[in-house]
């Protein structure tokens, strides 16, 4: 039997902090949009001898010997030095930290980060902090301020593990969190468990609906990767791309310019959702102000909507869609899509003009018909893509059962 090795004390850390003995290494992300790494997890190693410290073995005596604030100062001025470098290659890419909400409780650490990034002269779009929901729930106000300068200064938030924790979905609604990441035990039992696949896609779609960008953390198989491809979700964080590494090795990851599949099959079924929830607040708002005489005022909200570049669908078509130029159904589509939002205007109008009942319910008719074609071609998009990667039957998760 192995002898445990001995337990790190906390003076041994605090030597190691003083000698400035931590690094970083760090895990590729993959972007599900390109195919491209485009950011990384930094994650603190202790090198010693030949071997790395487990982070297990030293995390948690920091954590209780109240060392975690004193060791993420002693890191960030570290960060900033190798994402200077990393620019260098990649000149958008984003790293991310772990922190947790406790180390903000003083303005240090926020005053820290906004003296190094104007020191080494860095756009803080570069950075996000990763802080995990237990940390946020039991936070103070005080914790929750100075957060929130350092989202004002432009540092994206992520919220870590989420999937785990009591009540993730309030949290994000209280938090200025622009990125979640779908924790690598739900990931990891979506392959087994139809419970776990259908929360994962529910999340991807909540998190669409609210703005918020999703990473999947733990995929080490291609069958997960394809299908949060064609889930949706924005990005990919797993062994199955890269293990955490060196700053030489990641640099020489970048170099060698690897690509993974980024035909974006899953952003096809979020512009069907996009619009179908676009024709439903049209339609309510329409028939709020027409049939009980009520909402005439926000009828007027909706101008941006009916631009057929501003609303969802658009924003996807004329952006990220564009990687399916060529494709007919692709091409068809900017067509009827651009009619409809025309029927959209005339029935806003026909309500602001007081039209009659049927004329409206004539509008209305037409509004849901022109919706049908957008939508048949969106699916016929969405079908035909998933043939051409050759689906997920093979090698992915089983199909939906029920119908
Ligand atoms: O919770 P957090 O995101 O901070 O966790 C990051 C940790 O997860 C790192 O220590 C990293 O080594 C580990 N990790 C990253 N990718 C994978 C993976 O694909 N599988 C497993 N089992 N662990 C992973
Ligand atoms: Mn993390």
């Amino acid at each position: 039997m192995n002898a445990c090795p001995p337990a790190i004390s906390p003076d041994e850390i605090r030597r190691a902090i003083a000698s400035d003995a931590f690094i970083f290494h760090y895990q590729p992300k993959v972007s599900l949009h390109t195919g491209q790494v485009n950011g990384a997890e930094a994650l603190i190693r202790w090198p010693r001898g030949d071997s790395l410290v487990p982070p297990g073995a030293f995390i948690p005596v920091t954590e209780t010997h109240g060392m975690m604030a004193p060791l993420a100062r002693a890191m960030f001025p570290k960060l900033l030095a190798d994402l200077v470098i990393i620019l260098d290659l990649r000149p958008e890419f984003v790293v991310s930290f772990n922190l947790t909400a406790g180390d903000f409780e003083s303005p240090d650490l926020v005053d820290l980060m906004r003296e190094s990034l104007h020191r080494y002269r860095l756009d803080p779009r570069h950075l996000q902090v990763e802080l995990t929901e237990s940390s946020v729930i039991n936070s103070s106000g005080e914790a929750r301020r100075h957060i929130q300068t350092l989202v004002d200064m432009g540092v994206q938030l992520a919220m870590d593990d989420f999937g785990t924790g009591y009540s993730s979905i309030d949290v994000l609604s209280q938090w200025p969190f622009s990125v979640v990441k779908l924790d690598q035990g739900l990931i990891q039992r979506m392959l087994t468990s139809e419970k776990s696949t259908t929360i994962v896609q529910a999340s991807i779609r909540m998190a669409h609906q609210l703005g918020i960008s999703v990473v999947a953390e733990g995929i080490e198989s291609a069958a997960v990767y394809d299908f949060l491809l064609a889930s949706g979700c924005s990005d990919a964080q797993g062994f199955w791309m890269g293990h955490p590494m060196a700053l030489s090795e990641l640099l020489g990851f970048l170099r060698s310019d690897q690509r993974w599949s980024g035909i974006p099959i899953g952003l096809i079924h979020m512009a069907q959702l996009d619009h179908i929830q676009w024709r439903r607040s049209l339609i309510e708002l329409v028939t709020a102000a027409a049939f009980t005489g009520t909402g005439h005022a926000s009828v007027r909200s909706v101008e941006a909507e009916l631009n057929p570049r501003l609303c969802k669908l658009g924003q996807w078509y004329y952006g990220l869609g564009q990687q399916f130029k060529g494709h007919p159904a692709f091409d068809q589509l900017e067509k009827p899509h651009r009619q409809l939002h025309e029927i959209g205007t005339e029935l806003v109008e026909a309500v602001q003009e007081n039209a009659s009942r049927e004329e409206i319910t004539l509008q209305l008719r037409r509004l849901t018909r022109q919706s049908g074609l957008v939508i048949s071609l969106l699916q016929e998009l969405e079908s035909e893509a998933l043939l051409e990667r050759g689906g997920f039957t093979q090698h992915g998760p089983k199909p939906p059962s029920g119908c």
